[in-house]
């Protein structure tokens, strides 16, 4: 039985605020931090539950609010491979932070052990991380009386990226079996991804990479990696002020130079025309490349157009190992993705797509279903993933030539360069320099793929979002009624016009999203669909 007594106990020294309603979101637990003390106690429990239900395997809880502001914080629970909770999950994760005291909240957790048939009598581990916000000490507390009252075992990661989290999580739960990740510690993290790079880059001539860390937990990874790679790995580190209070996330990142379209202010003068810079966001699991032309105006290379290099790099990739079955290449975008990027990957290179709902634990979903499954949000957060046939495949093969010989071990080392478990930006940023390097790409190279329609992002704050519900992957709206026939005409007006309206899954928000031939009709046409919502 649940230690009924010290979970009541502990329980009473995190009472739930009155009046709050909690919900586990596409992102976890989200919200101001001085609200999320009693919730993050509450996840400690849950994620022992979860492990318990899982053989006793570790499960990961990582603390932040990723490229939100500094106040704000959040959990979200991981499970042994690294990968998201499932969403049968979530709801009874939403009602036991909703709980308004110990006795309900103990009524809560029979329900999930009896839903779930969890044995409580089995042992439990948990792995833990936080990123730098200040908030997160106190969050940290919380969740270790939460698992000290259920008895789990327990190990504190410090201060670590979400996707070193997640590495963590699924190296240790398979450390010294057929499907080993990697060696369970930070510097066997660093070591995978650099030992792959240097099997993977090329003489490097090239112009240095300015990495902007948005003042967070990218900083302190950044500086740590660079001391496994080669010393002609040159970068100029930007926005690595950690422990200065108000500037994580604050006008950098890769939230700001996604949604504003613009250099970050700090990095004026400190990237050049012509080379590359990339914004990594406040937890490092987003990525943003960008660079400036000659005559210095800005240009984004967002989720969409790593997807587009990537995508076309593994295909050829594969053809040139000579496999007898080579796996399949395909890509998960959501409607976010621009028109253009999904035309090049369909038409140009011939891939399998598809467009599923936003947040990483559908598109990883999606992407399982590939033999190599590319998937990207266009906001910078994705990954690739490798079926077990396909790793079988690339294990098993006998090249029959030195090229295929050659490319065969370079996929072996992308396998390991890539953190499949969440998208990584420091691992993502990796994958593409090689990948610019192989090709000899310069960013201008890069963006030439294909060319962005132009798009405009609006969210219009709702009493109710829940009264938008979609379908077609988010691309339609079932409600209110007669709102999508109204978005079908206005889209019907411009040429090369897409357009949608979504409910947020992480704020009190619509999204209405537009795209068009022209900066002005992308804006006209968002700023039409936004009014109507209203
Ligand atoms: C969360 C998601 C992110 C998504 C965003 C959309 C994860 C780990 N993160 O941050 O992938 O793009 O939500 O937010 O799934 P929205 O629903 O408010 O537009
Ligand atoms: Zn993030």
């Amino acid at each position: 039985n649940l230690p009924v007594s010290e979970l009541a106990a502990a329980c009473d020294k995190y009472p739930k605020p009155e009046g709050h309603v909690y919900s586990y979101g596409t992102a976890g637990f989200r919200t101001q931090s001085k609200w999320l003390e009693s919730v993050v106690f509450r996840v400690g429990v849950i994620a022992a539950l979860r492990s318990k239900r899982h053989s006793s395997k570790f499960i990961g809880v990582m603390i932040t609010a990723s490229h939100n502001p500094e106040d704000d914080n959040g959990v979200k629970i991981v499970d042994p491979r690294g990968e998201m909770l499932p969403t049968d999950w979530e709801p009874y994760c939403t009602t036991i932070a909703n709980a308004p005291d110990a006795a309900s909240f103990l009524v809560a957790l029979d329900d999930l052990c009896s839903k779930f048939k969890i044995d409580v009598s089995k042992p439990c581990k948990v792995i833990y991380a936080r990123d730098t916000r200040p908030s997160g000490l106190a969050l940290v507390a919380a969740l270790q009386l939460g698992l000290k009252a259920i008895g789990c075992e327990a190990i504190d990661e410090g201060i670590r990226t979400t996707p070193q989290l997640h590495y963590l999580t699924r190296a240790t739960n398979t450390e010294g079996t057929k499907d080993d990740y990697g060696v369970p510690s930070i510097p066997g993290y660093y070591e995978k991804l650099a030992n792959a790079y240097k099997r993977l880059i090329r003489r490097r001539d090239d112009t240095p990479l300015v990495v902007d860390c948005a003042n967070g937990v990218g900083a302190i990874a950044m500086k740590e990696l660079l001391e496994y790679l080669p010393k002609d790995f040159q970068v100029t580190l930007a926005n690595t002020d950690v422990f200065v209070p108000g500037v994580l996330n604050h006008l950098c990142g890769a939230d700001f130079v996604k949604t504003k379209q613009e250099l970050p202010p700090s990095l004026k003068g400190v990237l050049k025309p012509g080379h590359r810079g990339c914004s990594l966001d406040g937890d490092a699991d987003r990525l943003m490349y960008f660079y400036l032309d000659p005559k210095g105006g800005f240009h984004m290379l967002d989720g969409d157009k790593i997807a587009a290099l990537i995508a076309g790099y593994f295909v050829d990739k594969v053809k040139l190992c000579g496999f007898k079955e080579p796996p399949r290449v395909g890509v998960v975008q959501t409607a976010y993705a621009n028109g253009n990027s999904t035309k090049y990957i369909q038409k140009t290179k011939g891939l399998p797509l598809v467009c599923v709902s936003t947040g990483v634990k559908h598109l990883h979903h999606a992407a399982e279903k590939f033999g190599i499954g590319i998937y990207f949000e266009a906001n910078g957060h994705g990954t690739v993933l490798f079926s077990s046939d396909t790793l079988d495949t690339i294990r098993n093969h006998e090249p029959q030539t030195p090229t295929q010989d050659d490319n065969t071990k370079d996929l072996k080392a992308l396998v390991d360069l890539i953190n499949s478990t969440v998208g990584d930006a420091i691992s993502d940023m990796l994958l593409v320099e090689v990948i610019l390097n192989h090709l000899r790409y310069d960013a201008q190279a890069w963006d030439s793929l294909y060319t962005d329609l132009p798009n405009r992002l609006v969210k219009v704050l709702v009493r109710n979002r829940d009264e938008f519900q979609t379908e077609d992957a988010e691309r339609r709206l079932t409600h209110p009624a007669d709102l999508q026939k109204f978005v079908d005409s206005q889209v019907a007006k411009y040429p090369d016009g897409r357009g949608f309206i979504r409910p947020s899954g992480t704020e009190d928000a619509v999204r209405v999203y537009a795209e068009a031939a022209s900066r002005f009709e992308a804006d006209q046409l968002a700023n039409y669909l936004a009014g109507w919502t209203y």
